[in-house]
């Protein structure tokens, strides 16, 4: 592999030769304008003239990409990206797996790569949408900038699918890129393409639920996209991957944080029981059962991100060598998947069981098992946490069948543990698994801003290391 450094020169950094290819660079640089009027328009409110210190990408090299440095955010180098091109890359699975990698878009698949390149790109500023009035109410300048830089590399991943489209998908191709600028999170007219991605991310809690629990979804799905057979796609998720894991980094250690400053507070105060929500909100501090029914919305949320449970659309992505499996080159098997089966947790005559599915239809549901299976390691830490403190509780995440809006267990209602209830029962029910009206407006009344240097709002305790080593005082934001 080369390394292969970034060309800052033009309007538009790149790695892809920008300034040789001017039909591309003209179509990119007319998108240019109505991407910064979506930004000051939809993205973060406020802050716009602020000094950031934010990293960017200055090469695609895994070893030290990143520049840090104080940016005015609509001033960020938003960039075209790919990681450096595998030599003699083959298609890793699929009917054509053996065959050479694609450089352009195989005719017989333009329509499918088109709407996954589509969905990706929507879901993108979506999440800046939904994150866009977090600033006003930070609990730290470290904070506040961790929010920033998630945007604005969301922002980037927009541009990434935008590259692609333009490139390779003609009129069409500008026509969608459009289309991307103009859909609005929760618009009831103009919706995000995603259920997750038009719902309200409210308070910092959802932010950091969401980026644990939807920045892994976005993991996932990259992961899978970036074994297409279709090469410039692969290249382009390969990047966004090591800028994904920050995202995710943040969602991790903000629900840390929180879960340790609740448990500290409790001891501090003498409170061993931590189902004693009163007691414990009368602190100034998250109680652990909140936290728990945060988590039950967000993850029950990216499950529906998943898809259904029988897919034929995975069942043809796959075939077709477009989209693949999370660590696809790691599975001993024939990486075709034509016969066999996969157990797929399925609603039969009105109870939940494993029922085996033919391998290929069955795809959605083996990436959401991978997604699982990291969001367990991640309650497992979490736990941890807890533990240090000697608190008794647990966070569990939900049943697959829990609170969902797309597959079989659309249709009907499950608590948390998986068990069937009646309509009346789960309405009765609600409050218990899923936030109520006075466990949001009490975080909400938490939601003040805290922007003095070296402090934290009293709900989350400080980080263990500042970004880019920086010291505890450091003045991540210059607020202006
Ligand atoms: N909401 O055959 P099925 C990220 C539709 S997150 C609404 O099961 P498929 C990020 C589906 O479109 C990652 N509609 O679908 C995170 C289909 O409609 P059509 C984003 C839904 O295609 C945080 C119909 O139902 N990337 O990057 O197998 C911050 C039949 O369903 C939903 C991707 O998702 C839903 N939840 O699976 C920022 C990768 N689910 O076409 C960024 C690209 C299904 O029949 N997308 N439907 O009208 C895909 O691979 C697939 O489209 C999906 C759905 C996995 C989403």
């Amino acid at each position: 592999m080369t390394v292969i450094n970034v060309d800052y020169d033009g309007m538009i950094p790149n790695n892809v030769g920008l300034n040789q290819d001017v039909r591309v660079r003209k179509a990119l640089e007319k998108w240019h304008p109505g991407y910064l009027d979506w930004w000051q328009d939809r993205g973060p409110e406020g802050f716009q003239e602020s000094m950031v210190y934010l990293r960017t990408a200055v090469s695609v090299d895994p070893k030290g990409w990143a520049k840090f440095d104080y940016v005015r955010m609509p001033e960020y180098r938003w960039g075209v990206l790919l990681a450096p091109q595998v030599e003699d890359r083959k298609v890793p699975f699929g009917v054509h797996r053996g065959e050479k990698a694609w450089q352009e878009v195989p005719g017989e698949h333009r329509a499918m790569l088109r709407r996954l390149i589509v969905i990706q790109g929507d879901t993108e500023p979506a999440s800046v949408e939904q994150q866009r009035y977090l600033g006003k109410t930070a609990p730290s300048l470290y904070d506040l900038r961790n929010l920033f830089q998630v945007n604005v590399e969301e922002g980037r991943h927009l541009w990434a699918m935008v590259y692609l489209l333009q490139k390779y998908f003609g009129a069409d191709g500008r026509e969608e890129a459009e289309a991307l600028l103009q859909r609005r999170s929760g618009d009831p007219d103009t919706p995000r393409m995603l259920g997750a991605f038009n719902e309200k991310t409210p308070d910092w809690l959802s932010f950091f639920m969401f980026t644990t629990f939807t920045d892994r979804d976005g993991k996932m799905q990259l992961e899978a996209l970036a074994q297409s057979g279709f090469d410039p796609l692969s290249r382009t998720c390969r990047f966004m991957l090591t800028e994904e894991a920050h995202h995710m980094f943040v969602g991790e250690t903000g629900v840390t944080r929180i879960i340790e400053r609740t448990c500290q507070a409790m001891k501090e105060a003498g409170i061993e029981d931590p189902n004693d929500v009163a007691a414990v909100r009368r602190l100034g501090v998250i109680d652990l059962p909140t936290v728990q029914k945060k988590a039950n919305l967000h993850f029950s949320l990216s499950l529906d991100l998943f898809g259904n449970e029988i897919s034929t659309n995975a069942a043809s992505a796959f075939h077709a060598g477009i989209k693949g499996r999370f660590r696809e080159e790691r599975i001993k098997d024939d990486h075709q998947l034509e016969s066999g089966t996969y157990p797929v947790m399925r609603l039969v005559d009105g109870r939940i069981q494993l029922e085996d599915v033919p391998a290929l239809s069955g795809l959605n549901m083996r990436l959401r098992d991978d997604y699982v299976g990291d969001c367990s390691a991640v309650a497992g830490r979490w736990n941890r946490a807890i533990e240090a403190f000697g608190i008794p509780f647990t966070i569990k995440l939900p049943h697959v069948a829990f609170h969902r809006h797309i597959g079989e267990f659309a249709s009907v209602k499950a608590d948390p543990d998986g068990n069937l209830l009646g309509e009346a029962e789960w309405e009765k029910r609600r409050s218990e698994f899923l936030p109520s009206d006075d466990d949001r407006a009490f975080i909400e009344s938490l939601m003040q801003p805290q922007y003095e240097r070296g402090k934290f709002a009293g709900w989350i305790g400080p980080p263990k290391v500042g970004i880019d080593n920086k010291p505890g005082d450091f003045e991540y934001v210059k607020i202006q």
